[in-house]
């Protein structure tokens, strides 16, 4: 394949990319198959990040290429203020029937990013619309991503993502992160130890009064800084109270959604049911842009008042519900169902686990941790140059063939979820070549 290289790397102004060091020496992707990406200069590399944590069916499903482009032709795009599309509603009752009820409605997206600044407003909005318009605070998480706009990254517990950005949402508290490498390291699936981080919830509502407070947001696994499993026991807690005191539980599972955990969604996997899911990501199997947001009956009925003629929610994008982002999701799921591709954790996640873990003992691992198909390889960092290392393991990597993702000086592995054994065997075999040969 003739693929034009780019001759001018300056016009693109590269996200979360070191930008100057990236254009020095390029890592350029010209098309991916099945579990593999080819770069512009034709080598192979192995997905061990499912892109960025979405392409959870593998690449170039020629169901989904051909869903897109009949849609485009038949359908290009559609409003969907005051106005439809069948997709949108097939898509829509399809989704929701893949939610435990009562997550019975969907809100359309472009992103997991849209995705969590819809749920924060509908929360706002829910409060004020059933009287209780002093309810308005978030409780966010310290390590908790829920993406880049305001909102987001006011709950979301990043200090890089946060501190260029002025003062960010008002009325936002955070809890502790649930990481404790000290008592954890090392767990398979959820750790034994901090359940008790879940209390610390009970203490901020008593700070503010529970009046005063609108919605809890958590990532049920946080992945992007670092694959941190929760405690045995934490969701439940943080379930209860949230419902003792009236507070809207909102999960985040722009990528636990849609198989990551071995399970459908994260919901399935710990049982426990928030008022809120945002997804995004693997909806589309990455394909085309789109999130959805699952709203809890009680929820949307909330908002079905007054008269019938008026918009009950003023929230919406002129991309919600693309058609074509229906036509791909709709494709995406009839692969996950076809394939059993949401549940593959009883027959693979062990099998991963036991390849991960047998990388204990290798040079500057302090940790590692897995559920469902993700895993995370914490490394000690440099002294004095954090990040520093696990950047160079994700350089030595994508040379031996493998491309992952480094978040801080952690590994996190989140393979398609059409991973064979073989190709575990295969990334956890570079992956120990990479950490004998680092620095
Ligand atoms: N919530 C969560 C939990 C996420 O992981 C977002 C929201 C935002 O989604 P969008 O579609 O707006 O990017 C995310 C995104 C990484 C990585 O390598 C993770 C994300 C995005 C890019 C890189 O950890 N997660």
């Amino acid at each position: 394949m003739n693929v034009p290289v780019p001759n001018n790397l300056e016009a693109f102004w590269m996200p979360f990319t070191a930008n100057r060091q990236f254009k020095k020496a390029p890592r350029l992707l010209a098309s991916a198959s099945g579990m593999y990406y080819t770069t512009v200069d034709g080598r192979k590399l192995l997905d061990a990040a499912a892109g960025l944590w979405c392409v959870n069916a593998g690449h170039g499903r020629r169901e989904i290429v051909e869903a897109v482009a009949n849609q485009v032709g038949e359908l290009d795009y559609a409003p969907a203020f005051q106005m439809g599309h069948p997709k949108a509603f097939e898509l829509a009752a399809r989704l929701t029937s893949m939610m435990p009820k009562p997550l019975d409605h969907v809100f359309f997206t472009n992103s997991g990013s849209e995705s969590v600044e819809t749920a924060l407003k509908i929360a706002a909005a829910y409060q004020r619309v059933r009287g209780k318009g002093t309810k308005t605070r978030f409780i966010g998480r310290e390590r908790g991503y829920h993406g880049v706009n305001f909102g987001g990254i006011s709950v979301g517990g990043i200090p890089t993502n946060r501190k260029f950005f002025g003062s960010l949402l008002t009325g936002v508290d955070h809890m502790r992160h649930t990481h404790d490498i000290e008592r954890n390291a090392y767990s398979r699936g959820q750790p034994d130890y901090g359940v008790e981080f879940a209390d610390e919830l009970e203490r901020i509502i008593y700070l503010h009064d529970a009046s005063n407070i609108a919605a809890v947001i958590v990532e049920p696994m946080s992945g992007s800084t670092g694959v941190l499993v929760p405690p045995k026991g934490y969701l439940e807690r943080l379930r209860e109270i949230c419902t003792k005191h009236d507070i809207l539980l909102i999960f985040d599972e722009v990528i636990t959604g849609f198989g990551r955990l071995g399970t459908p969604f994260a919901v399935d996997y710990f049982g426990v049911v928030p008022d809120m899911v945002a997804t995004a990501k693997g909806i589309t199997n990455g394909v085309i842009p789109m999130g959805g947001v699952f709203c809890s009956s009680d929820i949307y009925d909330a908002f079905m008042t007054g008269p019938e003629h008026a918009i009950e929610l003023f929230h919406g994008y002129t991309y919600s519900a693309h058609p074509v982002a229906c036509a791909a999701s709709l494709a995406t799921l009839d692969i996950y169902a076809n394939e059993g591709l949401l549940t593959r954790g009883p027959e693979l996640a062990k099998y991963f686990e036991d390849a991960l873990h047998s990388l204990k003992g290798l040079p500057h691992v302090i940790d590692i941790r897995n559920i469902g198909l993700v895993g995370a390889i914490e490394l000690q960092p440099i002294d004095g140059e954090p990040t520093k290392r696990a950047f160079a393991a994700f350089l030595s990597a994508y040379e031996k063939g493998v491309m992952m993702r480094t978040t801080g000086d952690i590994i996190a592995l989140s393979p398609p979820l059409i991973v064979s054994k073989a190709e575990i065997d295969l990334l956890v075999s570079v992956i120990a070549d990479v950490l004998k040969t680092l620095p």
